[in-house]
């Protein structure tokens, strides 16, 4: 929804203070993979651009896409097919399991549950759990590995539904989900509707200060509304009468934050720690925001200069990841098929269509030894030793990678 500049307001306490801290222009859908049919067809791209609210300072983007074009039927991310993701989040639900002694009479619900990759471990054992996610692949991936799936969008009315046939959970977990809402207040009603009074919610985002000092701009796109740090969030918690309690930084998706939230306000010195960190560190002022653009600009440039350098040298070049970040990067940078020949990815429903924009065909990583081309950018930077671990052969046939950020680096 693309709205006049003046008439904007901060997604999480309703400000007309925002400020632009970057402007990546106008993008495709980062995760609208094209399908060979729709190459011929015009495709849509949206105002990208990232303004600070000097009032609660959260980072967002100004842009709302429908979230039904974002996560609609061939909405192709599963969350799957990344080992270190798996081994992330089976840590996250066995910590749950632990800590707060579920078991066959407890409930976990997660929102935002994709393939069931992180409700299986509760299944293991036992433990009654639900998951909801509007994307039908995904969805019915989960329920085939036993994980009860509701597809759906979690909002304040399903919650109020699922409390109506006395569901009530002791554990919530969201992952990269609360990022995601267009109608951030309306989610987080329905968590405190749904949470027990004593329950848990346990939600990962990835944390501003990451995307800020690591340069990681290609984590903007339109499925990421709100770019957090402990400051904001808290903020906007309590505006919705959830507290943050214990947080915890994290480097899984470039560096993210773990917040434990409750419906009782009882801080934690993890906390209190952290937001003094951040009030000194100036992630409450524009200022710590004003380098970015140019910091990403570096990057653009640097990027451009090494490939087409390498590409005039007569090196060939592919890309391994077709993720989110990927269509970022290369229509940002401008990384079309006359540098980069095809990208590579593991998700079978990627493998067959091509990057948003620049068009760049999808295989399977296997294409990488058939055609051993000289160079590699990895785009899922953010796996990038799980990626190179796997890779071994083509390395050792003499095979290169690159890293994009936060400067180019051939590894
Ligand atoms: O918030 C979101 C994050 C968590 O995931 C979603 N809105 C969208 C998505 O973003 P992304 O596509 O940038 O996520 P990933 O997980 O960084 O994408 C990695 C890509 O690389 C996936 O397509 C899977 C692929 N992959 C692979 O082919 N081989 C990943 C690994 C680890 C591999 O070994």
């Amino acid at each position: 929804m693309t709205m006049e500049k003046k008439d904007l307001r901060c997604r999480s306490c309703g400000s007309l203070n925002l400020e632009t801290v970057l402007d990546l222009g106008r993008m495709p859908l980062a995760d609208a993979l094209l399908t060979e049919d729709e190459l011929n067809s015009p495709e849509a791209a949206y105002p990208l651009e990232a303004a600070f609210c000097t009032d609660c300072s959260l980072l967002q983007i100004t842009e709302t896409v429908p979230p039904e074009m974002l996560f609609c039927k061939k909405y192709p991310y599963y969350s799957s097919f990344s080992d270190e993701l798996l081994r992330h989040s089976r840590e996250n639900a066995l910590e749950l399991i632990e800590s707060r002694g579920l078991d066959e009479k407890s409930l976990a619900v997660e929102i935002a549950s994709n393939d069931g990759y992180l409700l299986k471990n509760f299944v293991e054992k036992d433990i009654p759990c639900l998951g909801i996610d509007p994307a039908e692949g995904p969805a019915e991936s989960a329920e085939k590995i036993g994980v009860p799936t509701i597809c759906a969008f979690f909002n304040a009315e399903l919650a109020s539904q699922l409390t109506g046939i006395g569901k009530r959970a002791d554990v919530i977990i969201a992952n990269n989900v609360l990022a995601h809402v267009a109608d951030v207040r309306g989610f987080l009603a329905g968590v405190r509707t749904l949470l027990k009074e004593d329950g848990i919610a346990s939600i990962e985002v990835p944390y501003v200060r990451d995307l800020i000092d690591n340069c990681e701009f290609d984590t903007i796109y339109h499925e990421h509304l709100c770019y957090f740090s402990a400051t904001s969030v808290d903020r906007l918690l309590r505006t919705n009468g959830l507290y943050l309690n214990s947080v915890k930084r994290i480097p899984i998706h470039g560096g993210s934050l773990r917040l434990y939230v409750g419906r009782k306000d009882e801080p934690d010195a993890a906390v209190k720690s952290l937001l003094e960190e951040e009030r000194e560190r100036g992630l409450g002022d524009i200022s710590y925001y004003n380098e970015f653009a140019a910091k990403v600009n570096n990057v653009k440039s640097g990027l451009t200069y090494i490939l087409s350098m390498l590409r005039e040298q007569g090196a060939s070049i592919a890309a391994y990841g077709a993720a989110a970040k990927g269509a970022t990067l290369i229509n940002y940078v401008g990384l079309g098929k006359e540098t980069i020949d095809f990208v590579v990815d593991r998700n079978i429903h990627k493998q067959g269509r091509f990057m948003p924009g620049v068009r760049i065909p999808i295989s399977g990583p296997e294409r990488l030894l058939h055609e051993q081309p000289d160079y590699v950018l990895i785009l899922a930077w953010n796996f990038a030793e799980e990626i190179m671990a796997q890779q071994e052969e083509y390395r050792a046939r003499g095979g290169k990678f690159i890293l994009p950020i936060p400067e180019w680096k051939i590894a």
